[in-house]
């Protein structure tokens, strides 16, 4: 099944670390990475006033189940020396399971689609230059966008990866 997956990080070599994250995940069986979103510098979002970041989305072809695949972004994050101590505080990775196929999944640790994914303008911006269906979660893409208001928190970065 296609699955979308956000990248980000604001800690650290960030740019390094999201090349690293992405090269990871194509190294795991049952996992393909089949297109990369260009690369965006973005103000943070949430309560915690912290750096920017610097955010992407894959699009992914994979045959595990959400709590598997969750179990190795939770180890690629740990490598990438995660730590979870604030709540949506800065990190080195977090990599956020966006969708899977058509999995419709609520448990403590894991919700898909993700709980927030319409509402943020750093997850929606980049997952608009590698989604392939016409609608997510009955709107398109752009009605999303416009409906953040916060277009302009996301800015596309001249890095490439
Ligand atoms: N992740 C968060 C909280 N806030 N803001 C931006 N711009 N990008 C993120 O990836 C992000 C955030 C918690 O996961
Ligand atoms: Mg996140
Ligand atoms: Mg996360």
């Amino acid at each position: 099944m296609i699955g979308y997956l956000a990248l980000g990080s604001n800690q650290g070599n960030s740019l390094e670390i999201l090349v690293g994250a992405r090269k990871r995940l194509a190294e795991l069986p049952q996992v393909q990475v089949l297109a990369s979103s260009f690369l965006y510098e973005t103000d943070p979002y949430g309560p915690v006033a912290q750096d920017d970041f610097l955010n992407a989305v894959l699009r992914i072809e994979t045959d595990l189940e959400p709590e598997v695949l969750l179990a190795q972004i939770h180890q690629i994050e740990a490598d990438f020396g995660r730590v979870r101590d604030v709540h949506w505080g800065p990190r080195t990775l977090d990599i956020d399971i966006l969708l899977l196929g058509d999995i419709k999944l609520e448990t403590p640790s894991l919700t898909i689609p993700h709980v927030e994914i319409t509402k943020r303008a750093f997850v929606l911006i980049p997952l608009a230059d590698v989604y392939q269906e016409e609608f997510l979660l009955g709107k398109r893409l752009d009605q999303w966008i416009e409906e953040t208001g916060d277009r302009q928190s996301v800015r596309l970065s001249e890095k490439v990866w």
